[in-house]
């Protein structure tokens, strides 16, 4: 009897396991566009738009090399508009009586999928380097989980960067090197951008006709949409961007919203590049001597260390993972997140090109929004529900760790060994932000003092017997400590002013 088989919008690989355990012959390809996908939380439109382009050039691919693909539009009339449905509509269809499916990135969909009244059969998603029992059989038994330490792991188990059982270069981590403020420079590439094609023209007219309202702009539409985009992308970055990639991994600026990063996480985490494939293009980049070493070691640790790490965590951790609220935040999502004017120029340039680009590099999402949520007290669940809205390359699995752990220490420690904060010095060390800001980093209390200035002592003080024993903490508890009475009365002071006019909505 025939089956269906699913493959979901970031399922978009040819080795998929659903595929490989079908038969083109007699099992029928199941994807969809449905509206409880693109609204459970509410995804910026380019977002939508990239995953549908996608799963449509995705199909196509599929329906050219044999496979028989029942495919929904977003705007098909008999459209069910969820998963689970338009399974059950295809099942009714065709006669198939199970299931199979490739292991979704989100609880939600894992726990329909298990609840489907027909019988679905989950395959792992092996497109990752470490199984959820590889993870877990590291984990075991140890009593924090570093990412460093199973970095190792996986760079010992691919081989990639090792000599021999040693580290190229005598080092496992080059970070120390990666720390450069970057300075305009008119000659840096930035991204490949792609011209829409006819089926990303469709695509932004439907997303414009069905989902308007959202926050975020549609067009320009310029990502890849498929594979061979994609690589050309890789390519690219790998050309232009990689060499320098460790040295201003840490910048930003106010004037280049995309600097020396890759912007592949839309496609990698769709499914369009593979991780390890990418790895082994820079480790040889690195052999020969194209890229240096820093860099090359830190792109990589990005994809097998961080990806990999949070991933395990997000399955280790349960279904409960995203509500955590470890440090009791309760303040709703300030509006400025929405687009609201503010003067903090920082947050007003990670927003707008958020807004515009649906992608902001990693220290724009820790050091500035999620810094500033963190040193504000903001809900946590309600600011992941932001980052899983507002990015194209989002998904539960990876969104959530990131946020909830390491930018808000709201799973208590099980991602980060402590809280990123940071007041305005280290924005200020690491962009051009501050000199184009209506607030002075320099000034530590009174009118026009730096917000991140005066927050960042309240969440201290206010977390005190939480962090005090923290040894990476100590430090910054003495230079409270050594501030005098009147200086510690007028920063707090002026924190809960600052807290106040928030929590007023008034512009901040
Ligand atoms: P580059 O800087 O060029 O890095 C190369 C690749 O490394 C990325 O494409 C990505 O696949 C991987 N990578 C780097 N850092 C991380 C990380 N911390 N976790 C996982 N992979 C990483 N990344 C997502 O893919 N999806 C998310 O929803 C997401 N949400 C985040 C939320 C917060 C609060 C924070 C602090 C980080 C988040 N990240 C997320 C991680 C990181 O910011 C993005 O992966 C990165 O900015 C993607 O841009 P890029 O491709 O230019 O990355
Ligand atoms: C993100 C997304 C969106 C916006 N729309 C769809 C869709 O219509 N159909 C679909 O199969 N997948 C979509 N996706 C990706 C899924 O939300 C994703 O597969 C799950 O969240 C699990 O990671
Ligand atoms: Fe951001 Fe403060 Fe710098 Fe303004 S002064 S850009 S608010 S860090």
């Amino acid at each position: 009897v025939s089956r269906l088989v699913l493959v979901l919008g970031d399922q978009l690989s040819p080795g998929l396991s659903a595929l490989r355990n079908a038969d083109p012959a007699r099992d029928t390809i199941v994807m969809a566009e449905v509206m409880a996908e693109a609204s459970y939380v509410r995804h910026h439109p380019k977002k939508i738009a990239f995953t549908f382009a996608a799963m449509r050039k995705f199909a196509a691919r599929l329906t050219a090399d044999g496979w028989r693909v029942a495919y929904t539009r977003l705007d098909d009339p008999g459209n069910s508009h969820s998963i689970v449905g338009e399974l059950l509509r295809r099942a009714g269809e065709t006669g198939a009586q199970q299931v199979i499916a490739t292991e979704p990135g989100e609880w939600r969909l894992i726990g329909a999928l298990e609840a489907a009244p027909i019988p679905v059969t989950q395959h792992p998603d092996d497109r990752f380097l470490c199984s959820h029992a590889e993870f877990d059989a590291w984990a075991e038994g140890r009593k924090s989980l570093r990412m460093e330490y199973f970095y190792r792991q996986i760079r010992r188990k691919t081989g990639l960067l090792m000599e021999g059982d040693k580290p190229a270069g005598g080092k496992w981590n080059y970070d120390s090197e990666n720390r450069k403020p970057a300075a305009d420079d008119l000659f840096r590439q930035g991204p490949l951008q792609f011209d829409p094609d006819e089926t990303v023209a469709d695509v932004l007219d439907l997303v414009e006709a069905r989902l308007p309202d959202r926050f975020g702009t549609l067009r320009p539409f310029w990502f890849a949409t498929d594979a061979d985009q994609a690589e050309q992308a890789l390519d690219h970055f790998m050309r232009h961007s990689l060499p320098s990639f460790g040295d201003y991994q840490d910048a930003m600026l106010a004037g280049d919203r995309f600097l020396y990063h890759a912007v592949i996480s839309p496609y990698m985490n769709a499914g369009l590049l593979d991780p390890l494939g990418i790895c082994r293009r820079a480790e040889a980049e690195y052999h020969a001597g194209r890229a240096p070493l820093n860099a090359v070691e830190g792109f990589i640790r990005q994809i097998i260390g961080w990806r990999e790490f949070v991933r395990g965590i997000y399955f280790r951790e349960g279904p409960e993972y995203p509500r955590r609220n470890a440090l009791g935040h309760d303040r709703p999502l300030p509006a400025l997140y929405w687009g609201a004017d503010t003067d903090m120029n920082c947050l007003s340039h990670a927003v707008a090109q958020t807004r515009d680009e649906a992608y902001a590099h990693h220290i724009q999402r820790l050091m500035v929004t999620g810094n500033f949520a963190l040193l504000a007290g903001i809900d946590p669940t309600a600011l992941h529900e932001w980052y899983l809205a507002v990015y194209a390359d989002a998904y539960e699995w990876v969104e959530a760790p990131n946020t909830v752990g390491m930018s808000q220490f709201a799973d208590g420690g099980v991602v980060g060994s402590k809280p990123y904060v940071s007041s305005g010095a280290y924005i200020n060390r690491m962009s051009d932000y501050c000199r184009g800001c209506r607030y002075s980093v320099s000034k530590k209390t009174g009118d026009g003092a730096c917000p991140f200035n005066l927050l960042y002592w309240h969440f201290l003080n206010r977390h005190r017997t939480r962090f005090e024993d923290n040894p990476r903490m100590g430090q910054m508890y003495r230079t409270w400590d050594r501030m005098d009475a009147a200086r510690q009365a007028a920063v707090l002071e002026g924190a809960e002013a600052f807290l106040s006019r928030l929590d007023r909505g008034e512009k901040i």
